[in-house]
């Protein structure tokens, strides 16, 4: 146990690479809340994976910020002790907004485990101390450029290749890469954009091997994966769908997946994501670590949850390269193999470089103990 003093929060902005586009919208920089916890024995840090926009799902930076300024930070700093088994009953007047408590549980986490000299990877249980990097590609404007990013990036020796799908730019891409790639592991992204209407586009995709194929309908529709899962021989893999360990119950009692993305972001934060690992071990479904674009805070969260037994996919757990020159953190580098390192440092293992914080913060406020 112990007493939270201070909760800040940092809009913090970083440059991407290269623009990175999805059905939703089209990303050129990163901008997310980054939540440092001060309590009487340690700091802690948490990542806020909303965006700019509610695109991805109804979250966004604007709203998480107030979200968490004025309704989940105060109760925890009205608190006379934080354990981590408090934060469900401390934060449940809050209804949703599963990405804002993400941000604020996560550092109250780092910030126990810093004071217990253990690592979130320990702390989890997780046996690995390297994990599989896969890679998204954005949809790109023409066929040859996607081919290029996939040459990149197998070469730099991702093991498998996620593409992002929307109407009009699916089969006929995937086909391309497939024709060129025989062997690799390839999956697809649709990040909801279609229907039922749309089963041809599936049972085109059925065609070409692929590991499996990500959120193709409504987010809150499970009733139609189930559907669709029935009716294409791949596997459907849920990611908006799920934000809760019940949202995975329900999915696989009604058979709308055979796989499973846990983003600890979006089924609010690290101690939710275990439940969601462990009701999929249960039922023996594979499950992988997604991504949001996270800098070196989240990025370390990442590793150390895609470290645990029942992860046995490689994940979009890709290095700070990926997506930004310079990272928050120091960066994360993925080994030729195709691995990376799981951090072994205490908590989350890493923190962000105060000279590089400095410069990309946008806004800064601070909440003291009341
Ligand atoms: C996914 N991520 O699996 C997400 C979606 C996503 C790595 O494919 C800014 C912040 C832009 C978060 C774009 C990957 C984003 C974002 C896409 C998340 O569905
Ligand atoms: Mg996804």
């Amino acid at each position: 146990m112990s007493v939270v003093r201070n909760v800040e929060l940092r809009l913090i902005g970083l440059p991407l690479v290269r623009p990175f586009r999805t059905s939703f919208g089209t990303s050129t920089a990163k901008e997310c809340i980054i939540v440092r916890v001060e309590t009487d024995e340690a700091e802690g840090w948490g990542e806020c994976v909303a965006d700019v926009e509610p695109g991805y799902s109804e979250e966004f930076n604007e709203g998480a910020w107030l979200v968490i300024r004025d309704h989940l930070a105060p109760a925890l700093l009205r608190a006379d002790h934080v354990a981590i088994d408090d934060l469900d009953r401390l934060l449940g007047h809050v209804r949703g907004n599963p990405m804002a408590k993400a941000a604020l549980i996560d550092a109250v986490v780092d910030a126990r485990l810093r004071a217990d000299g253990v690592s979130m990877a320990q702390w989890l249980g997780a046996d690995r101390d390297r994990v599989a990097c896969g890679v998204s590609i954005g949809i790109t404007d023409t066929t040859e450029a996607l081919l290029e990013q996939v040459e990149g990036y197998l070469a730099e020796g991702y093991r498998r290749i996620k593409l992002k799908i929307e109407p009009g730019i699916d089969a006929e891409r995937v086909g391309a890469v497939r024709a060129a790639h025989p062997d690799i592991a390839l999956s697809v992204d649709a990040n909801a954009a279609y229907t039922i209407e749309d089963l041809d586009v599936f049972r085109a995709l059925d065609a070409y091997d692929l590991l499996m194929i990500e959120q193709p309908l409504h987010h809150a529709d499970l009733v139609r994966h189930a559907q669709l899962q029935r009716l294409v021989r791949t596997d459907l893999c849920l990611d908006e769908s799920i934000r809760s360990a019940a949202d995975a119950v329900a999915a696989l009692e009604l058979g709308s997946c055979r796989i499973v993305n846990i983003k600890q972001g979006r089924v609010g934060g690290i101690v939710e994501a275990r439940r969601v690992h462990d009701v999929c071990r249960a039922a023996g479904v594979p499950v992988w670590c997604g991504g949001m674009l996270e800098t070196g805070i989240g990025r370390a969260q990442n590793l150390a949850l895609a470290a645990m037994q029942g992860f046995t996919l490689p994940g979009d757990t890709s290095a700070s390269a990926r997506y930004f020159l310079d990272d928050l953190t120091a960066p994360f580098v993925m080994a030729p193999d195709g691995t990376m390192a799981v951090p072994t440092g205490t908590g989350i293992g890493v923190a962000p470089r105060p000279d590089r914080l400095a410069e990309t913060t946008l806004r800064r406020e601070s909440l003291g103990k009341v």
